[in-house]
């Protein structure tokens, strides 16, 4: 059985969102961050940096219980348990860098815009939308096939709301937005209810 500890911000529906696309049954644990869940004992022996979202797979690899924290590391488990959305074995590559291309710059300079007075992430912004709009122009996905690499950005870029950063400037991730947000699995993600 899976136990996903999770709430409704971004981070916390990336985890939602895989848990949904993997398919397996899962337990959905609310961690009201506002009333400080995440900050209990119990929580903190989940995730010791006392974050939301985790996962606990009573039946991790060797049958034996596994704990996963992180969203982007939420996203690989479950495509590793399931063997799917990384990608054939030619596709690979692609799921990996895309992936790490979001993990490493998309998430974090998007997680302050907006937040911190400093138009250098505006320009980091800018510059990795201007090439996921390349990168996407004729294509679906971000690698040859539907995978992680469309997963673990997805919950951020969504509803992006910015004076100088507009998603719509880039028509390519526009319409991959709307594309992955027709999938039953983000929909169910985005509207679940938390508190
Ligand atoms: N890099 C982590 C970020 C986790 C994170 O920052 N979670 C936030 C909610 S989005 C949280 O638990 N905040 C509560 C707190 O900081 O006390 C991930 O992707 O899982």
């Amino acid at each position: 059985m899976l136990d996903l500890y999770a709430w409704g911000t971004t981070n916390g529906r990336r985890g939602l969102f895989m848990a949904e696309e993997a398919g397996l049954a899962f337990n959905l644990h609310q961690v009201d961050i506002k009333r400080g869940d995440q900050k209990t004992p119990e929580y903190a022996r989940i995730n010791p940096y006392k974050k939301i979202p985790a996962l606990i797979d009573s039946e991790g690899p060797g049958g034996k219980p596994a704990t996963i924290f992180e969203s982007v590391a939420i996203c690989f488990y479950l495509a590793e348990k399931t063997g799917r959305f990384l990608g054939s074995a030619a596709d690979h590559p692609n799921v990996l860098k895309w992936s790490m291309f979001h993990a490493t710059n998309v998430l974090p300079v998007f997680g302050v815009l907006g937040r911190v007075e400093d138009p250098s992430f505006e320009n980091q912004a800018k510059a990795q939308l201007d090439a996921m709009n390349r990168h996407l122009e004729g294509r679906e996905w971000f690698a040859d096939d539907y995978s992680i690499a469309d997963i673990i950005p997805f919950t951020r870029l969504n509803g992006v709301a910015h004076d100088a950063v507009n998603i719509a400037d880039y028509p390519n991730v526009a319409q991959w937005l709307e594309r992955v947000g027709a999938r039953p699995a983000a929909k169910k993600a985005l509207t679940q209810k938390f508190g």
